[in-house]
């Protein structure tokens, strides 16, 4: 197995251990855009550290992170990290809990290596194209090609609250909706196949890792329109078992 993998998860380990070491009381919070939009300093610090350990590694590789600036880049050529320090910041700042640290390559823009770590729970998704998808050691095999209404549907809460795009209508298909605020653990519950599919709104941090790990799996992402996603800015993300991203993307009005 490449080296590459053995150290991002050493890295990410080393990350989840500045979290867990972090008293609670230290953790400063600010607003972004707006009241739901927030960022901590562990966000920050989390972000810094990984910075450090790509740039001592690899000095010419480019990187995509969400905070302080570093969200943005000209196109996906050469080798790029994409960093989502903390993903799921409210449900850290809020519950302790349900976040995760998320780094994903790619090489001249195709995925290579995927990693999602739910630091609470202790459990490390990893994988690429050569190597399969593991939970820590332990080697997963690809869930079911269950239709929608066999699985449980990750929405966007926002979404569904305003019924936008006919998402009420898909989510009394399937088996029932859950809003997690957490796109990584949305992704690992899709590849564990506790999850048929995910409706939201994504930045490149957010989906960089998970579709990685989704296509070992052959699951279909993409934006509402079916059109690949862009690595730029904000796009709507739908993805799902082949059978059920098929029929929400039928059902999605936009
Ligand atoms: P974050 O916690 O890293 O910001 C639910 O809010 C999920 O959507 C989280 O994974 C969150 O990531 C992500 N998300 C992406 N863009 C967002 C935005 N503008 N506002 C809130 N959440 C956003
Ligand atoms: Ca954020
Ligand atoms: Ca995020
Ligand atoms: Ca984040």
């Amino acid at each position: 197995m490449e080296p590459i993998f053995s150290e991002i998860k050493q890295w990410l380990i080393e990350a989840g251990e500045i979290i867990k070491q972090t008293q609670r009381k230290t953790i400063s919070v600010r607003e972004k855009s707006n009241r739901k939009d927030i960022v901590t300093n562990l966000d920050q610090k989390i972000q810094r550290f990984l910075i450090e350990k790509i740039q001592t590694f690899d000095s010419k590789a480019k990187i995509l992170a969400e905070e302080d600036g570093q969200n943005n880049l000209d196109d996906l050529t050469g080798r790029v990290f994409i960093i989502d320090p903390i993903d799921g910041t409210l449900n850290f700042v809020r519950e302790g809990e349900n976040f995760c640290i998320m780094v994903a390559v790619y090489e001249e823009g195709k995925g290579s290596a995927g990693f999602i770590y739910d630091v609470m729970k202790a459990e490390l998704y990893w994988g690429g194209p050569s190597v399969g998808v593991y939970q820590n050691e332990t080697k997963l095999l690809a869930p079911e090609n269950i239709s929608l209404q066999d699985g449980l549907l990750g929405i966007n809460g926002y979404f569904y609250g305003h019924n936008c795009y006919n998402i009420r209508t898909i989510g009394d298909i399937s088996l029932g909706i859950r809003i997690t605020g957490c796109a990584g653990l949305e992704m690992i519950a899709m590849l564990k196949g506790s999850h048929v599919g995910y409706i939201s709104k994504l930045c490149p941090w957010d989906y960089g890792a998970g579709c990685i790990l989704l296509d070992v799996f052959n699951m279909r992402y993409s934006d509402f329109s079916g059109k690949k996603l862009q690595f730029s800015g904000r796009e709507y993300f739908l993805a799902g078992t082949p059978n059920a991203y098929e029929e929400m993307q039928r059902l999605l009005q936009f």
